[in-house]
């Protein structure tokens, strides 16, 4: 176990999966680079682009509104989300960003579809950039890799059930 999510090498195989990715215009100079990203790490670990599919939304704030609904049409294996949120002079940004995160967290939880937060929260524009890089460190191939991990997790979960055995009552 490490601290972070592992190289390359140790994604999970996405072949079988179908993902979603709901991105925010807002900010796309740095939203496309997760999208990028994110795209580039679903391919490498084996879904074809045929099981890839990509919602649009306006700002960080529709996120998790589309999220759950993308997730309640029972099409997909997980949700990857993407936004870029960088802190203005006004507490926008932290309303905004409270809102993208507990309501993604509840779309998940009430859905049981995972879903992926790649939604950046930075002080400069700079800091934005710098999380959406062409290295391992690109917050949306973060979280594309943790969407395919919770999916193949769940659906082993589903198809063999815990190894634990039940215990006599
Ligand atoms: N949306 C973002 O995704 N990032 C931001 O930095 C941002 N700021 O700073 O305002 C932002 N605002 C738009 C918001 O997400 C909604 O789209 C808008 O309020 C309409 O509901």
């Amino acid at each position: 176990m490490r601290g972070d999510q592992g190289s390359p090498a140790d994604l999970h195989d996405a072949s079988r999966l179908r993902v979603a990715i709901v991105v925010s215009r807002f900010n796309g100079f740095v939203t496309e680079r997760l999208l990028d990203a994110a795209v580039r790490t679903l391919r490498e670990a084996g879904a074809p682009e045929s099981q890839i599919e990509v919602f649009e939304v306006p700002g960080a704030f529709e996120i998790p509104q589309a999220a759950r609904t993308v997730a309640e049409t029972g099409h997909f294996d997980a949700v990857v989300c993407l936004g870029c949120l960088i802190r203005g002079e006004t507490a926008h940004f932290d309303y905004i960003a409270s809102a993208a995160a507990h309501g993604i967290t509840a779309a998940a939880g009430d859905t049981g579809v995972p879903m992926a937060f790649g939604v950046l929260t930075t002080n400069t524009v700079e800091q934005a950039l710098e999380r959406a890089g062409d290295g391992p460190d690109n917050k949306g191939r973060e979280a594309a890799a943790a969407a395919i991990e919770m999916a193949v997790l769940y659906r082993t979960l589903a198809e063999e059930g815990p190894r634990v055995p039940r215990l006599p009552t």
